[in-house]
This record gives structure tokens, C-alpha cells and sequence, in this order.
């Protein structure tokens, strides 16, 4: 007789992607060099009140000027890819016109320089940093185009050497956050029918964007969306509840990722929205449902779900005081979103490949004697990459897991007070330091399986 049971075996796929992500906002700065064009989060940022400390982009971490640090990091922590965004401002200054070759030039140098570090470059073409000068911003249907033909050019011009791109990153957060709570750029908060605009004129660029990248990248592109989708959780690993859980992850993403992977509105949706339902023409669900190779998810905060007699046949259990938190207030901590995010997304649409686009923590990093000691970090960490290895063993199709973010960064109208790194950024002097979760995540990666 075995004095102890085996192991269990948390070993993820010999080909798994381990990658960190980044957004261009977030991390370049630079924000007035080389042509690169003015965009709605340098305008919200320098609107007094907006962002917490009146913070803003225009330094950030310096990765304009230090991408080879950056690649340095990255190299320093094994991982085989890295999730990148590119700024549409750099290369169309306006949004639209004439390309802007020393724009162009900067990603050609940052995804050359990944390569050489054999780090496969995954590619998000918008992380929020709209160009200003595209009057209307989203309100306006034209942007969806201008996006399409950035994300085409962008596309072909990378093409050679990226094979894995994303369109846009969260449709949530730049639409609602920015148009129906006012607390992103462009800080608005419309009423429903111009906010269900907004969003109709989201996961239209995305389509557009899908058909654009296909037309003008090289065959074998692959082409995806990273998206913060509502996620659910049974409140019982039950059929009942499950069930329920799916029926809400569904109806309640039908403005943006339902209507990507179904290429259609749900009726509940339309009915539910009555006059304030988006004005869509012809063509428009026929994009929006183009065919992907992949769905990304970022994989934060989810909602726990029950099964219950209402009408729609479950409910929505709201967050408690005591639901345990990491340092932003939205990111409530619950692990199983992991496996569940993944399974629910797989059962309902069957996407041939599922990566976790995002996935992390802010903490109050304890900064003692040079050191950051993150172990609440690793702890949280530690405890979604047991769930996603949970889906793995099932069988979904989860290839890769990057990881928010490589470094703290601009954490949007949080300011530089929330920190989501796993390396420390000393804002003053532009020093990284490895905090103690990028060696747990470089013994992860080295070993590939959960320490
Ligand atoms: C994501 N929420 O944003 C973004 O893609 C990143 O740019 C960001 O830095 C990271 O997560 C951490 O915030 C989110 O309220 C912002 O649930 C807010 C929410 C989710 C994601």
C-alpha cells in the first residue's frame, strides 16, 4: 500500500502559450513623438478629475523608448509569447490618410526584436487609444470603417512575421465604460439608444476589422477578438444551475460576443431594448459574424448565477461587502471563473481555439528593502491557473494564458495607484524590478505546471 495518493498532475500541454500582456496606452508614453496623432485618452486624461491623481499616459512606463528592457523582461521570464497592442495613432496620426512610416517603424522594430527573442508577438490592434481626430469617435459609424482599413494595412504590414491578431480589446469597456458610466474616455454617459449605437458600431469594427485583416494578410493568419465577456459561475455544480449559468453568459453578452459568434442579435435583446435597439444595415450582422480562428477572453470578475422560477430562469447574485477583493474594487476573486469562463464559452459556440487574453491582480505591493514580496499575487495567480488546468483536462480548447500585465502600468482612470505587475515600475527613475509572483511565473513557465 502507497503511504500517500499520487500527485495530481497540473502539467499543462507541451505546446501551451505562456505569454504577458501589455496595451500601447498603458506602457509607451512618448505620446507627442514621431507623428504619432492625439486620441481620446490624452484628451480624458488631461481633463482635471477624470483619472485618479490627475495621471496620465504621456510617460507611463517609457516602453517607446525602452522596448528592449521590455523584451528583456520577457526573455528574463521564458515566456513563448507576448500580447502586445498597437497604437492606431502612431501609424494613422488622423485615424485615416496616409500611413506614418516612423509609427510603422517602432512595431516593426518591437515585433523583430520579439522574434529574435523567440517570443511569438499576439497582436491587439485596438486597446482603447481611439485617434480624436475621428469626429464622433464611436458614436460614429464611419469609425468602424476607418478601423477596418488601420487593421488591414496594419495587418498586411505585419504579416510576414505576426500570425496571431486581435482586433479589439473588451468591447465592454470602451463602449460602456466610456458612454454609459463616463468613466473612461470619452467620458459621456448617453442614454440607451445612442449607447446600443456605440456598441453596434464596436462589434461592427470588429467584423469589418475580421474581413480587412483576411483580405490583406497573408493566408494562415490567424484572427481573433480579446474580450471581457460577462462571466458566470453555477452557484452548484448542478445541471440546473449550469444550465442557468449558460443561458445568462449568452443573453446577457447579446450585444457583443452572442452576436459575434451567432452573427445576429438575440430576439430578448431587441425586444428587451424596444426603440433604443441599434440601428443596424444591411451587411452589418453578416461582418459581424465573420468566422474566427480563436476567442480570447480576459479573465477577471465573474457573477455567480442560480436557477430560479423568473421568467428567464435564473438570477444574478449581486457581490457582498465581504466578497473577497484584490486592490481595484471591481476585481472580485473567484477562482472558478477559470474553468467556467472556458467551459461556457466552449459549450455554447465551440470556438476550435480558446486563449485566456488576460488574466491578473492588482495588490498593494509590499515594497520592503528593494524586494516586493507579491504573494497575494501568487496566491490568485496560483488559484485561476488550477482552474484553467481544470479545462484543460476536460478537453477545452484553452492553447495559451497571458498573463496582466508584464509591468505596472497607466491602470487607465485608476492612474499609476493600481498596480497589476509582476514587475515593479518605479514611475521616477523607470526601474523594474522582478517582483517575487515573475519568479513563481518563470518556475510555472520553466516547469510547465502549477508551483
Ligand atoms: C482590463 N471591470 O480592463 C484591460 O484590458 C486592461 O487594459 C486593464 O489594465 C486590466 O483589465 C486591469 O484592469 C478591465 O470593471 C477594466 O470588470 C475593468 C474591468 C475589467 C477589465
Amino acid at each position: 500500500q502507497r503511504a500517500a495518493a499520487d500527485p495530481v498532475d497540473l502539467s499543462f500541454p507541451r505546446d501551451f502559450r505562456w505569454g504577458c500582456a501589455t496595451a500601447a496606452y498603458q506602457i509607451e508614453g512618448a505620446v507627442r513623438e514621431d507623428g504619432r496623432g492625439q486620441t481620446n485618452w490624452d484628451v480624458f486624461s488631461h481633463t482635471p478629475g477624470k483619472v485618479a491623481n490627475n495621471d496620465t499616459g504621456d510617460v507611463a512606463c517609457d516602453s517607446y523608448h525602452r522596448y528592449r528592457d521590455d523584451i528583456a523582461l520577457l526573455k528574463g521570464l521564458g515566456v513563448n509569447s507576448y500580447r502586445l497592442s498597437i497604437a492606431w495613432s502612431r501609424i494613422f496620426p488622423d485615424g485615416r490618410g496616409t500611413p506614418n512610416a516612423k509609427g510603422v517603424d517602432y512595431y516593426n522594430r518591437m515585433i523583430d526584436g520579439l522574434l529574435a527573442a523567440g517570443i511569438r508577438p499576439y497582436v491587439t490592434m485596438f486597446h482603447w487609444d481611439l485617434p480624436a481626430a475621428l469626429p464622433g469617435g464611436w458614436q460614429n459609424r464611419d469609425t468602424a470603417y476607418a478601423f477596418a482599413d488601420y487593421a488591414g494595412f496594419m495587418a498586411k504590414t505585419l504579416s510576414d512575421r505576426v500570425q496571431d491578431v486581435m482586433t479589439v480589446n473588451e468591447l465592454a469597456c470602451f463602449t460602456d465604460l466610456g458612454h454609459l458610466r463616463g468613466i473612461h474616455a470619452p467620458g459621456l454617459q448617453l442614454p440607451p439608444a445612442g449607447v446600443n449605437q456605440v456598441r453596434h458600431h464596436g462589434v461592427l469594427a470588429h467584423g469589418l476589422g475580421v474581413q480587412a485583416i483576411r483580405a490583406q494578410a497573408r493566408a494562415g493568419t490567424r484572427v481573433g477578438i480579446a474580450d471581457n465577456i460577462a462571466l458566470h459561475i453555477p452557484a452548484i455544480e448542478t445541471a440546473e444551475h449550469i444550465a442557468a449559468a449558460k443561458r445568462a453568459t449568452r443573453e446577457r453578452n447579446a450585444m457583443f460576443l452572442t452576436a459575434i459568434m451567432e452573427g445576429r442579435y438575440l430576439d430578448s435583446y431587441l425586444a428587451e431594448q424596444g426603440a433604443a435597439a441599434p440601428k443596424v444595415q444591411a451587411g452589418d450582422m453578416a461582418a459581424i459574424g465573420s468566422p474566427l480562428d480563436f476567442v480570447a477572453l480576459n479573465i477577471y470578475t465573474p457573477e455567480w448565477v442560480r436557477a430560479d422560477d423568473s421568467a428567464k430562469g435564473y438570477a444574478v447574485i449581486p457581490h457582498i461587502a465581504s466578497s473577497p477583493r484584490m486592490a481595484s474594487p471591481w476585481l472580485v476573486v473567484a477562482p472558478e471563473v477559470a474553468y467556467w469562463g472556458v467551459r461556457l464559452v466552449s459549450d455554447l459556440w465551440r470556438p476550435k481555439t480558446l486563449y485566456v487574453s488576460e488574466n491578473g491582480a492588482s495588490a498593494d505591493d509590499p515594497v520592503t528593502g528593494g524586494r516586493v514580496d507579491d504573494v497575494d499575487r501568487i496566491m490568485y495567480l496560483r488559484n485561476y491557473l488550477g482552474q484553467f488546468r481544470r479545462a484543460v483536462a476536460e478537453g477545452y480548447p484553452l492553447k495559451g494564458y497571458f498573463l496582466w500585465s508584464l509591468m505596472d502600468n497607466f491602470e487607465w482612470a485608476d492612474g499609476y495607484g493600481k498596480r497589476f505587475g509582476i514587475h515593479y515600475v518605479d514611475f521616477k527613475t523607470q526601474r523594474r524590478t522582478p517582483k517575487l509572483s515573475a519568479a513563481w511565473y518563470k518556475e510555472v513557465i520553466r516547469r510547465n505546471t502549477i508551483v
